[in-house]
């Protein structure tokens, strides 16, 4: 049996542990400064297994807790570095870390809760109307699926029969609120039943179990049978944001988690398959250090965007000085 497809998958999530690792670091370090990074450790199986599904043409819509997936999507480490150094050589040009790449189906984070899920809908409409088969793909928490906004987006695709795929990164914590404390009744499952749209819920620290269930949703959205909730449940193993203590939680369940690391969990697997052996682990742990290294050098030695470049490329400030 061959296990290409695993392998793949476990070298893109660990793509994914050391971009985000390299950033913390780089906070830690005071080299970058702002708003802490928040980092998806732990739940990279979700991005990974998700993106995998997709095509070129297709669109996803990122969170706060974005890179993850704008790794997964294929997006250049060395120009994500830049941006999240504001560096001139960044995607969005050093002026804004919510990384953005039409061209590669990656459409800006939103710092705001829940937001970029009404922009991947109208995304879908016009795809729609188009008469496009590209489909929308909108990630977001379990807090923000308490949003009104995500809750809208959920009906008006019902209604319309968007080719919208909703993942619920469902990572157990809103900030330091449990899940729990918030979805009441039959959960997210429950929800989209009430919507109209067809529900799933699998393992998120399961890759395969992720890009089959978005899969699934991608042929609906496809052949026009409209739009899907996936619901991904994995645990959040660090700080809402990088400088977050997290006193509010039990030690037990994060020790719990880490030892259902969705990088440990795959990695065990091949080894005990065959498939990978810890030289090749070794290998693979080399290649992709010395990738964010030279990420993180390209960032370093990038200039910062020049002042009167400042109000370039916005639409606002465009309009402003039409
Ligand atoms: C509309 C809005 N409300 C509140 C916040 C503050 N805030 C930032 S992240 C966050 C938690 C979001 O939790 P969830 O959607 O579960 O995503 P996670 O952080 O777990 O990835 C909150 C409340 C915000 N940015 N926007």
């Amino acid at each position: 049996m061959s296990y290409e497809r695993e392998l793949e998958y476990l070298r893109q999530m660990m793509r994914v542990r050391a971009f985000e690792d390299a950033w913390g670091e780089a906070y830690r370090n005071a080299e970058i400064e702002g708003i802490p990074p928040a980092l998806g450790t732990g739940q990279e199986a979700v991005s990974v297994g998700a993106c995998a599904a997709l095509e070129p043409g297709d669109f996803v819509f990122t969170t706060h807790r974005g890179q993850a997936a704008q790794v997964a999507r294929g997006l250049d480490a060395k120009r994500m570095m830049a941006e999240l150094y504001c560096r001139r050589t960044g995607y969005n040009k050093g002026k804004s870390y919510h990384i953005t790449d039409v061209e590669a189906g990656v459409i800006g984070m939103g710092g705001i809760v829940g937001a970029q899920v009404p922009v991947a809908a109208g995304v879908a409409l016009a795809r729609q109307l188009q008469g496009s088969d590209r489909v929308s793909l909108a990630f977001f928490g379990d807090g923000a699926a308490n949003e009104g906004v995500v809750q809208e987006s959920a009906s008006l695709a019902a209604m319309w029969t968007l080719p919208l795929i909703l993942l619920c990164e469902h990572n157990g914590w809103c900030i330091s609120q449990p899940a729990g404390d918030a979805i009441k009744g039959e959960g997210l499952m429950g929800r989209a039943r009430a919507w109209g749209l067809a529900g799933t819920s699998v393992d998120g620290n399961d890759p395969e179990a992720v890009h089959e269930a978005v899969a699934e949703a991608v042929a609906r959205a496809r052949g026009g049978e409209g739009a899907t909730l996936v619901e991904a449940r994995t645990l959040r193993l660090g700080g809402h944001l990088a400088h977050d203590p997290q006193t509010y939680r039990d030690p037990d369940e994060l020790a719990a988690g880490w030892n259902d690391c969705p990088i440990k969990r795959l990695s065990a697997a091949l080894m005990a398959a065959g498939a990978l052996d810890a030289a090749g682990l070794a290998d693979l742990e080399g290649e992709i250090a010395a990738e964010m290294e030279a990420a993180v050098a390209f960032a370093r030695q990038s200039p910062p965007p020049a002042p009167e470049e400042a109000f370039n490329d916005l639409w606002a400030g465009e309009q402003a000085h039409v």
